[in-house]
Order: C-alpha cells, then structure tokens, then sequence
C-alpha cells in the first residue's frame, strides 16, 4: 500500500487535530451514536492513544469501544474529478468507520493502514466522520489478550469476591494503549491511477538494477524515472513492468543512507518515492548488506511516550535516532508490531538498519506459569481452547509485507516474538506462515521469529529450522539465575555451542535487566545501574566469543509503559534510557563499546 504523498497530481490533507470524543458505555452501537454529533463529548488529540490523556482508572483501563468524531468537507470541483479516499494509518485495536451514519469499512489489527475510497459518499457541506475504536484482546486477536494478568499476583480467590467487571489481560508486556494513533488523512488520485509499486534492487560491481512493477487502475501508459541526490535523471523505462539501470550506483549503507528519488507516471497519475539500492543475503553464518558481514548494534524498542502513548510522536523518532548515532547503535527492531510509516521512512534517510515484526506478540500460552484456562495448562495449539490466531497472523503479514516492502531500512521480517515455538503444533502453525513471507516479499529478505527462553535449544525450538537467522530473546543473569551471573554465564556459553552447529548466523534480539534510574550500589544488586551494566559485561564476554554471532540488540532502548504487576514498578524499567531519554549508566557502557 502507498505512503500518501503530495505529488503533480496527488493532495493530501491531514486529518490530524482535536476531535469530539466518548467512551462507549455499552449503548454506543444501539443508540447509533454514529447517526448524529455525540452528546457530551470531551476533547481527543488525533493522533494519540487516548488512554493517559485523562485521569482515572476507568479512563486509562476503558475495556471495548469509544467513539472519535469530527466533519469533513471536501470541494465540489475535487470530487467530481478525483478519487477522494480516505486513509487510517492505525487504530487500534479494531476499527469501525462510519460516514454520514453509514458504516463505510471495517479492520481489524491496530498496526497496519487501511482505506476506503468516500468520494461518490462526500456531499455537499459537511460530512459527519465516526470512527468507533475497540481495543479488546482475546485468543483470536494480535497481540493476544489472556485469561488473566501474565504477571499478577494472587488473586483474591474465592467466589465471594468474584467481579463480572471486563478487563483486558494482555499477554504480552507492554501497556495495551488504543485508540487512533497514527494520521487519518484524505487523499485524492486522478481516476485512472498507480494502486502501487514493488521494487526489487541487485547489485553488480558498480552498477545496480531495479526490476519494478506498477500496479494500476484505469488505462494509461506508465513511465519510471529514477532521479539522484542532485535531481539528475539515472534511469528510465517504459511500461508497467520493467528493469532500471543505474550506473556508478550510490549504494544505501547502513548510517550511511542514500536516496533515490522513484518518479512513477500513469496516465495523470504520479507517485514519487524515495529508494535506498542495498542488498541483503545470509551467507553461511553471517548476515551480509551489500556483500559485506554486519554486525547488528541496537535495541528492541516501544513506540511509547508520555502522554500519547503509541500515538506518533515525529520530535521522539528523531530524538531516538539521534541518541542511537550518540551510542554508535546502527539498528533497532520494531518490538511488537509495525512502526509508523513515518518512522520507516525515518530511518531509510538516517541509514538506520530495522527488523520489521508482525503484531503476534503473546502467541504463548506458556506464560504465568501456564495456568491460562481456569487454571488448567493448555497447548498453545490446542485445536479447541488454544489461539486461534492463525488467519489473523497471515492478513497482517501479507499487509505488513505489501507496506513496507519498498523500504532500504527493513533487512529482515520477524514472523513472531517469543511464540510457542517449541510446543506441540508450532511447526504446522509457522511452516506456513514463513512461505507465505517468502512468497510474498519480491525481495526475498531473511525470516525469523525471535525465540524466546523458555523453548529451549535447537533441538526444541522450531525456529531452528524456520529461521534465516536465529534471534534469541534471553535473559541469562535476570530472570534465569539472577542476581548470580556465574552459574547464568556458563549456560549460556553452553547454549551458544548448541546453536553453533547449525551453521546459520545468530543474534540476540532481547537481552536485558530492569533498572531504577538512580539506584545505586558499591556492591551491584538487581535494579541498580551498576547491576545493569555487569550483567551486560557478562553476557556480551559470551557473544564476543563466538564468531557465527551478528549481532546484540539490548532489551530495551527505553523504559516503557506497562501493565501493573509485582514486577513492573511503574513500568518496564530494562531501558538504557528513562522513558523522557536521560541515560542510566549502561548507556554510558554501550556506547563505549559500540565506538568501538
Ligand atoms: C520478553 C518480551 C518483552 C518483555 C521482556 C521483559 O519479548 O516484550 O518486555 O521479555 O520481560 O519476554 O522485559
């Protein structure tokens, strides 16, 4: 799908702003709240989560639908000879878009884009816009929702202090924020126009090739021109499908970028996008970017900021990668579900290398000891009580392959983070779900699933034989072993040999221990900086050993919001920086080492 842009033939208008706004009390769909202006309503930011922009537990924790609306008007002269659509870039997590009263489309999964052409819908004057927002998580939804809290404590059992009260239990750890988070804009296109585009680069020697195909609608001839830094025209060629040759090619280096300027023409239509040339191949045990091993410096990050929440946040983006230059960090991976478009983009200019991942997060029914259905252990896969995840899982792999295919920043798709993979079921689950990304991506870029440490080694953990390249989310030193870091750092050597004979690179893409900025000690103990760093000395003494070893992502780049639990205080506290960007010592430690 197309990144809006405004082009020779193309606007686009911004949505964005304060919208009329209300929490559902279950009589939102019956009374039709849709039809006419909401009474009552109080004020939302468009785009932001809704849920810490006002105070109160039944505000922040709302369970189920709430209400954004505003009017729209659009010219008379622009829809009687455009295509008028309208684009959401993300709600969360399940959307219903209502027009003049009638709903106009649907979609589900709170990450990815959707839109629905209004034009022959629009009339005179103003329109009235609703978009209903339902931010439930269950079995069949991605992220999953649980039966109950993954980290509680325990509950006050006993059916005297049973509450029917609905609440969301994410199976996941991140604070389940919802609501429209991303930009909803208008966008016009010519009637005949370009629906989209595939890019697929190889390089040879000096010069590289693009084979491209345009996707169209209407009747038209279709052009491709390639433009340099400089605006001199590179390439061209005619027809919807088609190979472009650059000569002396400007490669795109990770923090090293190099943009292109791709000016498509159909029949009225032009769409311009900017494109970075590189290549991406494993080779035996390493992960090669233009032919060259890469050693992957980074994080998993959040999209997760005070007080919007998901909601974009364009001075935090390029705040974060200034601080990741600031650390000689050269990538990051979108931990758990797609990043802004704006971020994707972000990064193709600033050279940042990013591993794109679905929104399956919590596909695991092994967490919280297990005890997920009325306290009995159930298999993830369980044909009747477990996920049902599946159908879901491939709509947004084929929506999230189709949005950012295009992008030089995206070097590797993960298919999943800390899933099941060594439980009964999980190969039939996965195998599928892999061809599906290999098929779909014109550029044939590696697939993996980070791992998480409870599957275990290469002999229980499918994603030994799924993986391009092994991703490991592990915590040897915290939650296994911690506050010892000997007995940790054996086991983890150990588990390193394991997978060294399988021949195919590995990197960690979690590894991390929560840290109270401003807790210190002479003599480390868990929560303190000082705990933080030995416990990344240790582990990263093991990753140096081993040559077949790509790369160290730390869990996380920043403190984030979380359920409340035992073990959250106010929030996921593994960042190297708090959560407004100050840096706890092992920032300082990383750095050095990255430098380096
Ligand atoms: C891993 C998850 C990540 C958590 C992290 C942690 O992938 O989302 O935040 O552990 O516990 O299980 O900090």
């Amino acid at each position: 799908m197309l990144y809006p842009v405004l082009t020779a033939s193309r606007m686009v208008s911004d949505l964005s702003g304060i919208w009329d706004f209300k929490l559902d009390d279950g009589k939102g769909f019956s009374e039709e709240w849709y039809r006419k202006p909401l009474e009552d309503a109080t004020t939302m930011p468009v785009p932001a989560s809704y849920n810490d922009l006002k105070e109160g537990i039944s505000f922040r924790d709302h369970y189920g639908w709430v209400f954004y609306q505003r009017t729209i008007s659009v010219p008379a002269y622009v829809r009687n000879t455009q295509r008028v659509v309208l684009r959401c870039d993300a709600v969360t997590h399940h959307a219903r878009v209502y027009l003049n009263g009638e709903m106009i489309c649907e979609h589900r999964g709170g990450f990815l884009p959707f839109e629905v052409e209004v034009g022959d819908l629009l009339t005179n004057g103003d329109n009235l816009l609703t978009i209903a927002v339902d931010n439930v998580i269950d079995y069949t939804t991605l992220p999953v929702g649980g039966q109950a809290n993954m980290m509680g404590g325990l509950s006050m059992a006993g059916a005297a202090y049973h509450s029917d009260k609905k609440q969301n239990n994410p199976n996941f750890d991140f604070f389940n924020y919802c609501g429209i988070t991303r930009p909803v804009r208008l966008y016009t296109t010519p009637k005949n126009y370009i629906a989209d585009v595939a890019l697929v680069p190889s390089v040879e020697g000096q010069n590289a090739e693009i084979r491209y195909s345009v996707e169209t609608v209407g009747t038209g001839a279709c052009r491709v021109e390639v433009y340099d830094r400089e605006g001199r025209r590179v390439a061209s060629a005619d027809g919807a499908e088609g190979t472009l040759r650059i000569e002396n090619v400007h490669l795109w280096q990770p923090l090293a970028a190099y943009l292109y300027q791709v000016k498509i023409c159909f029949a009225d239509d032009v769409y311009e996008l900017p494109y970075g040339v590189r290549t991406v191949k494993v080779d035996g045990t390493k992960f090669l970017i233009n032919g060259r091993p890469f050693y992957f410096k980074g994080y998993g990050k959040h999209e997760d900021t005070f007080p919007g929440g998901r909601g974009l946040n364009l001075p935090m983006n390029v705040k974060d990668i200034s601080l990741m230059k600031w650390q000689g960090a050269n990538s990051f991976r979108c931990s758990h579900y797609p990043y802004s478009e704006e971020m994707m983009r972000l990064c193709d200019e600033e050279g940042i290398v990013v591993i794109d991942e679905t929104t399956a997060v919590g596909v695991n029914l092994n967490f919280g000891g297990g005890a997920n259905f009325n306290g009995q252990r159930i298999g993830t896969f369980d044909r009747e009580h477990g996920v049902k995840t599946q159908e879901h899982h491939r709509e947004v792999i084929r929506d999230l392959i189709a949005r950012d295919r295009n992008h030089a920043c995206v070097v590797m798709w993960n298919i999943a983070n800390e899933p099941d993979s060594s439980g009964e079921g999980a190969y039939e689950y996965f195998k599928p779900l892999y061809d599906l990304a290999r098929e779909l991506d014109p550029e044939k870029r590696p697939c993996t699933l980070t791992s998480v440490q409870m599957a275990g080694g290469p002999e229980s953990d499918i994603s030994a034989k799924l993986s391009d390249v092994i991703c490991l989310n592990r915590y040897y030193g915290w939650y296994f072993g911690g506050p010892d870091l000997e007995v940790p750092e054996l086991a983890l050597r150990d588990e390193l040999k394991a997978w060294e004979k399988l021949g195919k690179p590995l990197m960690f893409t979690e590894y991390g221990a929560d840290t109270v900025m401003g807790f210190h000690d002479t003599t480390p103990v868990m929560y303190t900086e000082e705990y933080q760093v030995d416990y990344y000395k240790m582990n990263n003494r093991v990753f140096d050993e081993f040559a077949f070893v790509v790369g160290e992502q730390v869990w996380n780049f920043a403190d984030f919001a979380t359920s409340q639990s035992l073990l959250r205080v106010q929030g996921n506290k593994k960042g190297l920086f708090t959560r407004d960007r100050k840096p706890k010592l092992a920032a300082h430690y990383f750095r050095e080492r990255w430098h380096k």
